[in-house]
């Protein structure tokens, strides 16, 4: 598919989309991400393509993992450095509108509605920014034979290009979708799409949703149903 720096190598097989930590916590006021600080209103915008690209991989019947990033009750899994960085009035594990600050199974830690995942549909919890570090994400991408990876999700810089490098460094061939993937920050957003495809994708690649959807329709085809 057409991509940059150069056309993106589809695979027929071992395709996977990951969608990266479109939870509430950081997409809706309350949440972690707004207790950094941030214009959390920012990041809705590429929620109608991320659900088109989901739909589409439902449609082909091709795997789709989403990620949450979150910790324990307990908070064993948070290192202090995490917990005790910046001055924001609500820390992690906190009380806030949307119950515990990052804490797994909180309201604010569920995937927004509009991008709910089916129940067959794999949900990696992470305690950190990437999605391989201390999870078991890698483990079900080999035993699907997935090798190459759709990545969408929040937010670019952070979560998003650490998983993206982590992937690489595992042998993934990575295509960072530029219009389903948001930043708080637009300058980070547009040096993080610049870094990982430079060096003729010393990264991966960067390329938007329509050319992709027009690729995996000429590409896969929809199931018969009976
Ligand atoms: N703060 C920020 O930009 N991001 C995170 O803390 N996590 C994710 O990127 N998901």
């Amino acid at each position: 598919m057409p991509a940059q720096p150069y056309p993106y190598p589809l695979p027929n097989t071992g395709l996977a989309l990951i969608i990266i930590d479109m939870q509430r916590d950081f997409i809706e006021p309350g949440g972690f991400g707004h207790a950094l600080g941030n214009d959390v209103s920012l990041l809705r915008s590429i929620i109608p393509r991320v659900k088109a690209l989901q739909e589409a991989f439902r449609r082909y019947g091709l795997p789709i993992f989403q990620t949450v990033e979150g910790h324990l009750p307990d908070l064993s899994d948070c290192p202090p450095s995490k917990r005790d960085r910046g001055n924001g009035s609500l820390k992690i594990g906190d009380r806030g509108p949307m119950g515990r600050i990052l804490v797994l199974g909180e309201p604010g830690n569920a995937i927004i509605p509009e991008l709910a995942p089916l129940p067959n549909e794999v949900i990696i919890p992470k305690p950190g920014k990437g999605a391989f570090y201390a999870t078991d994400l890698d483990a079900h991408l080999k035993a699907q034979g997935i090798t190459h990876l759709i990545i969408t999700g929040v937010t670019t810089e952070v979560c998003v290009q650490t998983t993206m490098r982590e992937a690489n460094d595992r042998g993934y061939e990575c295509l960072l979708v530029e219009d389903a993937t948001e930043s708080y920050f637009p300058a980070f957003k547009q040096a993080t799409l610049g870094m990982v495809r430079a060096q003729d994708g010393i990264i991966g690649w960067t390329g938007f949703t329509e050319p992709l959807l027009s690729a995996l329709a000429l590409q896969y085809k929809a199931p018969v149903m009976t």
